[in-house]
């Protein structure tokens, strides 16, 4: 927002009745979108959000991060600090998607509605009309240090292996808001790494993570749990079939994607950790 709105208008942002007094519109971002426009299922690597609907309904599917392995994570397209599904939610349109063992949790904000989305959960967000809502991400200065470290490993995997690629294939990659990824300077880059590492090991050795369960927001009475829906279960057969179609072939991107998989990533941080 603080892009494109002035002082006064940013000032009018207030999230104070969440208990964070000192935000305003300078740490909010602002969502405009027509009918069917919608956010690919993802999770954000940092913090917790709020999510406030000022006009129009938008429909959120979240699904907890036990969920992870069942929705296909992947760093591709490239975006710091969103790890994408590779499920097209868009191949169920407007239904929820059946996706075996996951616990979907389905809500439709209106106006005057604000939405906390935990930290990791994955979420898919589909406008149901011509919707505008304002959102806050909140970092968690301890639980961070990691997701830091990690997003550094990526970047510098992505950036590394982004050099030698033709530009088809780049297109792939790379998240719009991320093109010069390919011309990203590697000794930043490395740097950044060196310095995640060592925030994180200095956190690590301190060892006092956020007790996330004292928010001021979670006390409230007025707060409406979202529930999970029930789902009838995919037959093994079509599920299958899709994993087969989904994995006919291997080209680099496929590669690139194993490599900078969360799961690998997690390691290679443990590894630099000495662990
Ligand atoms: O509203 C949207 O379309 C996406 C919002 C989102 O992904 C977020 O707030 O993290």
């Amino acid at each position: 927002m603080k892009d494109i709105f002035d002082l006064e208008v940013l000032q009018m942002i207030d999230w104070k009745a969440f208990g964070y007094p000192e935000r305003n519109g300078t740490d909010s971002t602002f969502w405009l979108g027509t009918a069917g426009a919608h956010t690919p299922c993802h999770y954000d690597t940092y913090g917790f959000n709020l999510v406030a609907q000022l006009a129009g309904r938008k429909r959120w599917i979240l699904y907890p991060p036990e969920d992870t392995c069942f929705l296909q994570p992947t760093r591709i397209p490239y975006e710091e600090s969103s790890v994408y599904s590779r499920i097209n939610f868009e191949k169920w349109a407007e239904a929820v998607p059946d996706i075996e063992w996951t616990h979907p949790h389905v809500v439709e904000l209106v106006p005057g509605d604000v939405l906390f989305v935990p930290r990791h959960w994955w979420h898919h967000v589909r406008n149901e009309e011509l919707s505008v809502s304002i959102n806050t991400w909140i970092e968690l200065a301890n639980e961070d240090h990691e997701a830091q470290l990690q997003e550094s490993l990526v970047k510098f995997i992505v950036a590394h292996t982004s050099r030698n690629l033709p530009t088809d294939v780049l297109y792939e990659l790379l998240n719009p808001n991320e093109e010069d990824m390919a011309d990203a300077d590697l000794d930043e880059i490395q740097n950044l790494v060196r310095c995640t590492l060592k925030a994180t090991s200095a956190a690590n050795r301190k060892n006092t993570p956020e007790d996330i369960s004292e928010l001021p927001l979670l006390s409230e009475p007025w707060i409406l749990p979202v529930a999970c829906s029930q789902l009838p279960r995919l037959d093994p057969e079509v599920k299958k079939a899709r994993f087969d179609e989904d994995h006919a072939e291997v080209d680099a991107l496929d590669v690139i994607r194993a490599f900078s998989h969360p799961r690998v990533i997690k390691i290679v941080s443990q590894i630099l950790q000495g662990e």
